[in-house]
């Protein structure tokens, strides 16, 4: 089955997308663990971290200035955020698309792991 990220970036797979460009998609968490809750995806498919290469450059440094631009849209920019991306079983990833988690809305717990 095709990658549900890759589907929602294609638009077979309706999502609640905030911001796109030609490198990235940010839409809102169907499942959100904050007030605020955001994926920043490549549009292209990278399965995670691990899978970024040399020719990638141009998109992971999109990925994170997004961050900035989802944080302005939330409204969060000002009271601050956490940003998280996930990668292999360890960190408990389950999509297989390389992804940044933008969360906030209200104070973050203490503590990363
Ligand atoms: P991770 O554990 O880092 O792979 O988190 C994947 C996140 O993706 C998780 O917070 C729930 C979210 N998610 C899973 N399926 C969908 C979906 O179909 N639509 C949206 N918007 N989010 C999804």
């Amino acid at each position: 089955m095709k990658c549900i990220f890759c589907q929602i970036v294609s638009g077979e797979m309706s999502g609640d997308i905030l911001l796109r460009n030609e490198h990235i998609c940010a839409f809102r968490d169907i499942h959100p663990a904050a007030p605020k809750h955001v994926l920043i995806v490549p549009n292209k498919h990278i399965a995670s971290t691990e899978e970024l290469s040399n020719n990638d450059r141009d998109v992971a440094a999109e990925l994170l200035l997004a961050v900035k631009e989802v944080s302005k849209l939330e409204g969060i920019s000002e009271t601050g955020y956490r940003i998280i991306s996930n990668c292999g079983s360890h960190g408990r990833q389950e999509v297989k698309h390389l992804h940044i988690h933008v969360l906030g809305g209200a104070p973050m717990r203490n503590g990363l792991g």
